[in-house]
Formats: structure tokens, sequence, C-alpha cells
């Protein structure tokens, strides 16, 4: 599917994770299966995702033996140094006694979120469920002993939001694969064959209900063939027909792409809207703060302004936006996201229309905001520089249809008068400005088929 226009945007975007393997690329001609398209569908519309990293590095936050160990909070055994056996055992501090699955997905729904995307094994190797092919996980090595995944997935279905699973390819914990035991006796192979193919039959056979989409990452290490992402992916479709698999299960990413959508990383993709075809399905994923994986040093927040700009943007151009947060090993979330998400939400409240089921804008940036569309028959202004006095704007590749009615999101029963000349449409709007992070107007035009 594209795989050269797809190369083409993320050399673009994501040159920090440009490191695939040393092999050439893999002809992987890709048909979606119907299946496939419908749970694109969905995952396009939904627009707006939580991430949560959330695992055995939440324990040590970011400091080890009373030392910072610098960079995001996940990568702390690595960065860290610290020995297997002893970070092992910040399995008996992961005691989340103040975890409550139905409040984690509460939160995400009030914040206008349609999907959870959570670490079911980072590259730490540590699982979050009952795996029966390891005891390194969250039910056999924890004091509080549950099913992480398990209890998302029942708050899931109660609140209708669907459960997504990230699943790291790099295992640190493994002793087939792990960089702490590179010798003879490791087998990359049997590592794919009776671990990883296994959990992933676990994670998407149907335990969890149905897994719209997976989320791969850790591709770079020199032992991930192209021909094991081929593999997996194939093997997925196997065994999860509707899930859609993410870019990273290639070892050559971003050279070649094998799967279903693009993901991004702390990076909305730059190149012109124009470029990004429609029929590309991409995500961006951001944190609020540096890290992902809770570090209790880490303050600096997004501001609400960011984060509710930052979604516009991404929907702007066509993507979807799935935003981290890093909860403590008790199963508390760290304050300031409750609140910019509570914000985004509020905003979403009112402006959910101008960005569920929208597509990018048709003349890119504007200098006073971002645009997207619904259909052939409406435009959002999502405005940023609220006008001192008059809007003027150029319709031009927007349609030259009629203009049926404009108006602001929050007050939609308000017509505002404009007056049109040619191309161009004039309106005056209120004061003082109603939301200056952003305010939404739309301009919804005469339906083609009018039987009038
Ligand atoms: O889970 C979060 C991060 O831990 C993970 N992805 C998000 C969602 C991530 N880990 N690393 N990165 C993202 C950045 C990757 C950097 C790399 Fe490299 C540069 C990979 C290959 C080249 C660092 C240097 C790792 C290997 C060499």
């Amino acid at each position: 599917m594209k795989p050269t226009m797809r190369g083409v945007m993320l050399c673009a975007v994501m040159v920090s994770l440009a490191n695939g393997g040393e092999s050439g690329k893999i002809d992987y001609p890709q048909e979606l299966s119907a299946e496939k398209q419908q749970t694109l569908e969905w995952f396009s519309e939904s627009r707006f995702g939580m991430f949560i990293h959330w695992g055995l590095y939440s324990v040590p936050a970011g400091e080890y033996h009373g030392k910072k160990v610098d960079g995001i909070g996940e990568w702390i055994m690595k960065r860290g140094n610290i020995p297997t056996e002893e970070y092992e055992q910040f399995a008996e501090q992961f005691d989340p006694v103040k975890f409550d699955a139905d409040a984690w997905v509460t939160l995400a729904k009030d914040a206008g979120m349609k999907y959870m995307l959570i670490t079911t094994k980072h590259h730490d190797g540590f699982c979050l469920w009952d795996s029966p092919t390891t005891d390194y996980d969250v039910v056999d090595r924890t004091p509080d002993g549950q099913d992480v995944i398990k209890a998302l997935s029942k708050a899931c279905k109660k609140h209708d939001i669907q459960l997504c699973l990230y699943y790291s390819v790099l295992d640190w914990h493994h002793p087939d694969v792990s960089y702490r035991n590179r010798d003879a006796k490791q087998d990359f192979n049997r590592y794919v064959q009776t671990y990883m193919k296994p959990q992933l039959k676990e994670l998407l056979g149907g335990e969890y209900g149905m897994i719209p989409m997976i989320w791969f990452d850790g591709f770079w290490e020199e032992w991930w063939k192209p021909e094991m992402g081929k593999e997996i992916y194939d093997y997925i479709k196997e065994i999860s027909p509707s899930t859609i698999v993410n870019d990273r299960i290639s070892s050559d990413f971003p050279r070649t792409i094998i799967g279903d959508y693009v993901t991004p990383e702390q990076n909305i993709p730059s190149v012109p809207t124009s470029n990004i075809k429609v029929g590309d399905f991409w995500e961006t994923v951001l944190t609020m703060n540096n890290t992902w994986g809770y570090r209790k040093d880490d303050n600096s927040w997004k501001s609400d302004r960011e984060l509710i700009r930052t979604l516009i943007e991404v929907a702007s151009r066509g993507g979807n936006l799935t935003l981290n947060i890093g909860p403590k090993a008790d199963g508390t979330i760290p304050q300031p996201s409750v609140d910019g998400l509570n914000a985004m939400g509020r905003w979403l409240k009112v402006n959910g229309e101008a960005v569920y089921g929208t597509s990018h804008s048709p003349i890119g940036m504007m200098p006073w905001g971002r645009l997207t569309t619904k259909g052939d028959d409406k435009v959002f202004l999502h405005i940023f520089e609220w006008p001192r006095d008059r809007f003027n704007m150029r319709l031009e590749q927007m349609s030259g249809r009629k203009i049926k009615r404009i108006y602001l999101l929050e007050q939609p029963e308000k017509s505002l008068e404009f007056v049109r000349s040619g191309m161009e449409v004039r309106f005056a709007v209120p004061q003082p400005c109603p939301d200056p992070i952003a305010t939404v107007i739309a301009i919804e035009f005469e339906t083609k088929r009018k039987n009038k």
C-alpha cells in the first residue's frame, strides 16, 4: 500500500528512528482485507486515543540508588545499567493498590478519547497480563497479582472504549534475545516461535476481546530480520483478521513498510498536508511531558493550549493523536496529566464535531489557524488568532457551491451573517474571542443532491 509515499513521509519525520537492518527491501504487496478496511475506518474516525506506559520502570521512576538516570523513564534498566536480578526486584514494589481500571477508562472517555493503547510488554520484558509462557508477569511476581490487561479490557468494554495493545519485539529480559547475554546459546528464532507468537495469541486470541490494533516497537536490533516481521504480520492476520498492525513490525523500518498504519513518534508529519494522501493512515504518539514511563522529576508538562492545538494540528493533517500517560507504580495518574486531559475533554465536548470523522485541511495551514472538513458539505475553521472585526477568506479549492450557513460550534443555533462575492466570503465575528485556545467556526455548504 503506497510504500514509497509512506517511506518519504517517514524519512522526513522519523530520522531519529531510522536504523533498519542491513538486509534489502522485501517486496510485500498488501491487499487490505475488508475486515482491516473496516478497522482502519474506525481508527481514522476516532482521531484521539490514550497511550499508557506502565511497568516495573514506574517503580524507580527515573532514579536508581538515589541517583538520576537521564532519559525516558522506561529505559532505566538499560540506561542505568541495572543488573537483571536487581531490576526484577522492582516487581515486589509494583503494588498498584490505587489502580482503578474504571477510573482510567473514564478519564480517557471524558477526555474525548476513543481508544486506549497499553504496554503489555515493554523493552524490559515484564508482562502486564497473566502469561502462561513466563512467570515474569504482573500476576506471578507482584504483591497484588492482578491481570492488568484483563481489568482494562473489562472496563473498556463497559465504557465503549477500544482496547489496543503495545508489544515490544526486543526484550532485555528474555535469555534468547537479551543484549545482556549475547552468546552461542541464544536462539532468536526460538524466541519468535515459542515466546512471541504464543504471547501474541494469548493477547489477540479473544481472551481480552477483539483488539482492533497492535502496536509493535523495538524493531531495531540486529537479530530481528525482515522475514520475521513478515511472518508475524501474516500470523496476526491468521489469529485476528481484523487487527491492524503498525509499521514498526518491519526491521527495515522506515525503508520497508510492512503494516497497516504509520506511527510517527513525538512528531507531527511536517510534510505539506497536500502530500499526505487520503487513505494513508497515521497516528502521532506524543508525551504530555518528556517521558513515557513515569519519572518523578519530569515536570515539563505541555499547556492546555499546546495539547488542544496539537490535536487540531494532527486532525488538520488527517492523522490521529495518541497521547501518553505514565501512571505511578501505585496506580495513580500524575495530576497534571489528569488536568490536561480534562481540558481537552471540555474543548472536545463543544468542538468534537470538527475533529472526529473529519478529513484533512483542503488548503493547508492558515496564518490564523487550521482547517478540517467533513463530507463534502462542511468546513471547520479552528481559529487560533481571533480577528478584531471581520473575517475574510477565499473559498477556492473548498467549494464552489452555495453557502448554507456559518456558525460557531459553541453557539450552533445562532447563524453568522455573511457576504459572499465570487470565491470570497466575509463575515463579522462576535467579540470578545469566545475561546482563545481555538474557536471553531463551521461553514455549511448546500449539498449537491438537493431535491428542490
Ligand atoms: O515506548 C516509547 C519508547 O520507549 C520507545 N517508543 C515509545 C513509544 C522508544 N524507544 N526508543 N525510541 C523510542 C527511540 C529510538 C531510538 C533509536 Fe536507537 C535510535 C532506535 C534506534 C536508533 C537507541 C539508539 C536505541 C537503539 C539505538
